[in-house]
């Protein structure tokens, strides 16, 4: 079978996250020709959001987004692109990435808008007036702790919800949304003719038409049956009448979603038949653009918020992380751990710590030793999803911590109340790297794993990165670029294409054995693998699990259940 894809022809990805709108430009080589990204508060600052979103303006944990916010850093993204020279008439397919999750309500009558946009205008100004309710709830919210009990209760429990839709009930997953936003706000339920997930919105978008929701990203929201790939009767029911009529169909990531709307076509000269790929979520995109391809392969990813992810064959849904269907393989699954205290926690600490510099802020790491001399750090600025607690920072020192010591397992925590600038920094690195290698291990990932691949922001970071080598006890694959993501959805884009060349599905792993080899898309961080840096792995281990009793502790004092 070939899988030659057009001589000229460029495929583009697109990644919707919280913070930003980018864009990846890829040629039939898979090489990267262009990226180009809009940053939403710098760029639109009339939205005043903080971090892409607005922070629980009702004081109840929700956090939304102005959805035109987003058409509009679409009109301005296409812009870029046209003063970066992007010959739009190459481009023969397209798709996206959208941060997981969140939900937007379009109102009755809003696909006349969709089929008719004038391309003479921008989309912004086409669509003010196309949705039931001006703010879409994103993945950080966490407003809907009763509409979660009530959805579980309904089913038959957490583990059977979880064991039907890969997850357990979370206050971010888009039922719950639509649960409460059906019990608090009935008429905007009522007036909404489709609920959409951030990616299939970007795609109906450009199709002029509404988009299906992709049966990755679909299995983000609590109503899909993973098996069977298909809205689970029980979980619409426990969720909101007449719901499955507002949600259209399901569609597998690689299909066609339709052609790009003439809106584009016109006004931008793109290609004529130009097809647009389904969209899918951030963290199956960076799967698909980080080319996890084997049981026990697993990635971070350090953006807006700190996810895990890796390849499983059989689904073993659990009360703790997701499973979801692998984007680019229907035959296997996907396991997801989330972190809501990722970037922005550090951020934080950086700022308060290290003059807001980064520089400043590794320097600092490097001065005190491996392991902290037991000081161990718990930092919840948002409320965290993995463990469950609230906002707090939590600060313990081991008694009598000796560095030699390899049974930190048995030293008693005590709590204190602050710590110097680099303790405080080193005690959130490690801390965070060591409660993810505490959780992927309960979900049964192997340490060290087959290969560990490391994207987002923060992966630009290589102090960062030689912590996470030491303390997974392996070499550390990063991108040439932190975006995983759009260069995930732009390989979509073009696997889409692909599979509807042949009519058929094709394996993704067709165009990496050809292409992408010869891209060297990925740089690697080896440390040394000496006695020393061996010990330091051990202890790290130890130390791991006196963290994860501790959190233990936490979770049962202050934690949600
Ligand atoms: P998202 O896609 O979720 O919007 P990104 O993956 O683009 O987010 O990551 C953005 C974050 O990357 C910023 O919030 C910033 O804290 C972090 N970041 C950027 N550069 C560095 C660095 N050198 N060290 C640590 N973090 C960084
Ligand atoms: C995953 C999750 C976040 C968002 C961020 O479950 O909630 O990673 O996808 O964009």
């Amino acid at each position: 079978m070939s899988s030659s894809l057009p001589d000229d022809g460029l495929f583009l990805g697109f990644d919707s996250s919280t913070q930003s709108l980018k864009a990846t430009v890829l040629d039939s080589n898979l090489t990267i020709t262009i990226s180009e990204v809009v940053n939403f508060d710098s760029e639109l600052p009339h939205y005043q959001t903080k971090d892409g979103v607005f922070r629980d303006p009702l004081r109840d944990g929700t956090i939304v987004s102005p959805t035109l916010m987003w058409v509009e850093a679409l009109d301005l993204l296409l812009e870029k692109l046209r003063r970066s020279n992007l010959e739009f008439e190459k481009i023969v397919a397209i798709s996206g990435s959208g941060q997981q999750h969140g939900s937007v309500y379009w109102k009755k009558g809003s696909l006349d808008l969709l089929t008719s946009l004038d391309p003479l205008k921008p989309l912004f100004s086409q669509l003010t007036d196309a949705f039931s309710t001006p703010n879409s709830p994103i993945w950080m919210d966490c407003s809907t702790t009763m509409q979660c009990r009530k959805i579980e209760e309904a089913v038959g429990g957490a583990l059977e919800l979880s064991r039907i839709t890969g997850s357990k009930a979370y206050e971010r997953f888009t039922g719950p949304q639509i649960r409460k936003l059906f019990e608090c706000q009935p008429k905007v339920y009522h007036d909404t003719e489709r609920i959409s997930l951030v990616s299939s919105f970007m795609a109906s978008v450009l199709i002029g038409g509404y988009a299906s929701i992709d049966e990755t990203d679909g299995a983000g929201m609590n109503l899909m049956d993973i098996r069977e790939r298909t809205w689970s009767k029980l979980a619409l029911q426990a969720t909101a009448p007449g719901l499955e009529e507002k949600l259209g169909n399901l569609a597998p990531a690689y299909a066609v979603a339709g052609l790009l709307t003439q809106y584009f076509i016109k006004r931008y000269n793109f290609k004529k038949d130009c097809l647009v790929i389904q969209w899918s979520g951030d963290n199956p995109n960076s799967l698909a653009g980080l080319t996890l391809n084997s049981p026990g392969d697993i990635a971070i990813s350090l953006g807006t918020s700190d996810n895990i992810f890796g390849i499983i064959n059989e689904p073993q849904p659990s009360l703790e992380g997701h499973v979801f269907p692998n984007p680019v393989d229907p035959k296997c699954y996907m396991v997801v751990l989330c972190y809501k205290n990722g970037s922005l926690t550090r951020e934080d600490v950086r700022n308060h710590c290290a003059e807001r510099s980064w520089d400043v802020f590794n320097k600092k790491l490097e001065e005190t030793p491996p392991l902290n001399d037991g000081h161990l750090g718990f930092y919840y600025k948002e409320h965290e999803i993995l463990p469950p607690m609230p906002v707090g920072f939590h600060r313990y020192l081991l008694e009598d911590f000796n560095n030699k010591d390899d049974k930190i397992e048995s030293l008693t925590a005590r709590e204190v109340k602050e710590f110097n600038a680099s303790t405080e920094i080193r005690a959130i690195i490690e801390g965070q790297i060591l409660s993810i290698r505490g959780h992927a291990e309960r979900l049964g990932i192997p340490v060290p794993p087959n290969k560990l691949m490391v994207t987002g922001g923060a992966s630009s970071n290589s102090t960062i990165l030689k912590y996470i080598s030491l303390i997974f006890g392996c070499s550390v694959h990063t991108v040439q670029r932190p975006d995983s993501a759009s260069l995930g959805a732009a390989l979509r884009a073009a696997h889409g294409w692909l599979c509807k060349k042949e009519g058929c599905f094709v394996p993704i792993a067709t165009l990496h054995n050809e292409k992408l080899d010869k891209t060297s898309l990925s740089a690697t961080l080896s440390i040394p693998s000496t006695p020393d840096t061996a010990a330091i792995t051990t202890k790290y281990a130890s130390l791991m699990k006196k963290r994860i009793s501790i959190e233990d502790q936490l979770v049962k004092k202050f934690g949600r259940v």
